[in-house]
């Protein structure tokens, strides 16, 4: 009985998944998956707020939200990120490097670089 519900399940979700388009697919990956080199925009917050990441890392950032934003360090930083829009920058030097979103100063992140 209970083998049949997960076989159900199972398939229900291969469906569901299949159903998905690209996009929907890397942004439930983004969440669900814990990768230290991964920040989601989403609520108008990048999530994780702060990370920390060792030199030479690459860090993605995905925006979730409807809402564009951007990632915006000093001297360096993403253009305009739409629903679904990754940037990825590497960072070589250890350091600290807060930056924001240029539309919405409000949203504060931080990368330490050990
Ligand atoms: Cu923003």
């Amino acid at each position: 009985m209970i083998r049949t519900f997960v076989l159900i399940f199972t398939l229900l979700l291969g469906l569901a998944l299949l159903a998905c388009r690209p996009t929907q697919l890397a942004r439930s990956v983004i969440v669900t998956g814990a990768s230290p080199g991964t920040v989601e925009i989403s609520g108008f917050v990048f999530e994780p707020a702060e990370i920390t990441v060792k030199a030479g890392d690459t860090i993605t950032w995905t925006n979730g939200d409807a809402a564009a934003h951007t990632v915006a360090g000093k001297g360096w930083g993403s253009g305009n990120l739409n629903r679904g829009d990754k940037f990825s920058h590497r960072f070589d030097a250890v350091g600290a490097y807060d930056y924001t979103c240029a539309y919405h100063p409000g949203m504060k992140g931080k990368v330490t670089v050990k």
